[in-house]
């Protein structure tokens, strides 16, 4: 297989361009999924699953998966959004549940109420559960309407259920709300969110490339890259509770009231930023070594370190 070859490097406007335009193209794909979802659920779950699904947030998860598709020679049709769609209904499900009170307790997300402060626990337990089926056969759906060969079809899907489960971000999720009031160490911390946060950033790339039928080393690159952007994402997240406000993160910062070991209270302020930059780097190393130049995936990996939410 090819992989493309974008000359050039992207800038901020072209960058944010590239984010707004893909965003619309996941939201169109979110409501196309919620609408074949809705008949299925009961009025007020179907509400719910709309409150958590469609009330904002970047969607970087499914943009990193179209860029991947994109850089390893996809066409950017409606499918690759589809199947981008998949990663943020786990998404989404795991923010609906991770606000519940017996998890975060939080009352805030995306600038919003959360999902239960509108909808109940009860619905928004059962919002959750719903989406996780959902993405897997919306995953296995837009594999089959790209073309993908029904092993690749299968594989894709594996990578997303892996990623979202107990070896993945459920796993990391756990250990997270084990280790509140705990002093965590470096190797314990990088585990917890390469599981919690990384796993399914990770997913997103190596879904997008392999549907696009990458293989072999050229899926090992997007994957490393994954991995990378993953931990530097959740590096920037707790420098951003510990130095943003509410207004700014669309949710409340909570780190401390939860006593979480974080990077910023392992590292302090400017060695966690500075560790951010360095996996940031790592990831645009790993694709730049394994030959694939992709400069829009460059500049989502600076964006994920420069981002202020
Ligand atoms: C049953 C233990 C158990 C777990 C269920 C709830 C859950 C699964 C997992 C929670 C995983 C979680 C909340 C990870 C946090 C990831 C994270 C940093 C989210 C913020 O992502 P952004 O910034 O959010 O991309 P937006 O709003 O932009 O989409």
């Amino acid at each position: 297989m090819s992989v493309r070859t974008d000359a050039g490097r992207i800038g901020t406007d072209a960058l944010e361009t590239y984010l707004d335009t893909e965003r619309q193209a996941v939201e169109a794909a979110l409501v196309r999924a919620l609408d074949a979802l809705a008949p299925a659920l009961a009025s007020e779950v179907a509400g719910a699953v709309r409150h958590g699904v469609m009330g904002g947030g970047k969607r970087l998860r499914p943009i990193l998966c179209v860029s991947a598709h994109a850089a390893c020679g996809g066409d950017g049709s409606e499918a690759v959004y589809d199947l981008a769609a998949s990663l943020e209904l786990i998404h989404a499900y795991s923010l609906m549940h991770d606000d519940l009170p017996c998890m975060d307790d939080a009352d805030l997300r995306r600038g919003l109420p959360t999902t239960h402060k509108e909808h109940g626990e009860a619905v928004t337990m059962r919002a959750g559960a719903a989406l996780i089926p959902a993405a897997a056969l919306q995953a296995l759906a837009a594999c089959e309407r790209l073309g993908c060969a029904p092993d690749v079809s299968e594989a894709v899907t594996a990578v997303l259920l892996r990623a979202a489960g107990a070896g993945g971000m459920v796993g990391g999720q756990w250990a997270d709300l084990e280790g509140e009031g705990m002093s965590l160490g470096a190797a314990e911390l990088d585990d917890l969110h390469r599981r919690k946060t990384g796993a399914l950033l990770a997913a997103s790339l190596e879904m997008g490339a392999l549907a696009a039928g990458a293989e072999g080393p050229v899926v090992d690159a997007f994957r490393a890259y994954g991995r990378a952007v993953g931990l530097a994402f959740q590096i920037v997240d707790d420098v951003l509770d510990a130095t943003q406000s509410a207004e700014t993160l669309g949710k409340r910062p909570s780190d401390a009231a939860h006593g979480k070991s974080t990077y910023v209270s392992l590292y302090g302020l400017d060695e966690a930023r500075r560790r951010a930059v360095a996996e940031s780097d790592r990831a645009v190393a790993a694709l730049t070594d394994a030959g694939v130049e992709a400069p829009m995936l460059t500049a989502l990996a600076r964006f994920v370190v420069e981002r202020q939410s």
